[in-house]
């Protein structure tokens, strides 16, 4: 019998918890937008905008209130070069994935300008690298059907590129191209990081992402 309460209690009072991983390349704001999410969701703490290159990883976990009322474990794991063999390892127990682009890091953002000799020999350009790296998100076998917001931060910042041309020349180019890898839910939101503006509309469309995908990978309860 106390065992029967105990997880009716238990099942009552517990919530459901996804991972979030935010990817993408170094200087792209991920650091500064989970600081933006932590203190979005804990009035009480000032964000801490000041942030440096990420070595290792940072963690946040939030707590949505009602009508979503679960929580949020968002994992920042460093986009410098040489960090990025280590997403690999969190893509298996994620629920969803946050690519975060600069938005005024990408050119003009259309790899249809790319030539194919682009990334051979030379120091490959941003947006090529922004490609390639993409690309090998959806390739991943262990991120297959994970859900994928793409933000195009940095929206605040007068000479960012708009976030239509994020989309048509870059990002969906991207998902429909050969390397696209499997069919999956995604969106591309235009959002500033630093002041915080479009980042409740991109936690919105996370819940309601991992929420729908959740019998191909179940929330943790805590
Ligand atoms: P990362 O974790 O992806 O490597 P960071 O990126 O969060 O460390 O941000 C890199 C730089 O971009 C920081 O500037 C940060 O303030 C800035 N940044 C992040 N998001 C935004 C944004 O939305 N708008 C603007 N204008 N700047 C942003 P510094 O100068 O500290 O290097
Ligand atoms: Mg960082």
């Amino acid at each position: 019998m106390y065992h029967l309460f105990k997880s009716l209690y238990l099942h009552a009072t517990s919530k459901e918890e996804y991972s979030i991983l935010l990817l993408g390349l170094d200087n792209a704001g991920k650091t500064t937008l989970l600081e933006q999410l932590r203190a979005l969701f804990s009035p009480s703490l000032h964000p801490n905008l000041n942030t440096v290159p990420t070595v290792g990883q940072n963690v946040a976990t939030i707590e949505l209130p009602p009508p979503q009322s679960l929580y949020l474990k968002i994992w920042d794991v460093g986009g410098q070069h040489s960090l990025r063999g280590l997403w690999q390892s969190y893509y298996a127990s994620c629920h969803a994935i946050v690519f975060v682009i600069d938005s005024t890091d990408v050119g003009d953002a259309d790899i249809a300008t790319l030539s194919t000799e682009a990334g051979r020999g030379e120091e490959m350009g941003r947006l090529e690298e922004c490609r390639a790296v993409l690309e090998d998100v959806l390739q991943n076998e262990d991120a297959a059907g994970v859900p994928i917001l793409v933000l195009a931060n940095k929206q605040d910042r007068e000479d960012c590129v708009e976030v239509v041309r994020i989309k048509e020349g870059l990002v969906r180019r991207v998902f429909e191209g050969e390397k696209g890898g499997s069919v999956r839910d995604s969106r591309v939101l235009p959002c500033s990081a630093l002041t915080g503006t479009g980042v409740q509309e991109a936690v919105e469309w996370l819940c309601s992402r991992v929420k729908w995908n959740k019998e191909a990978r179940p929330p943790l309860m805590r």
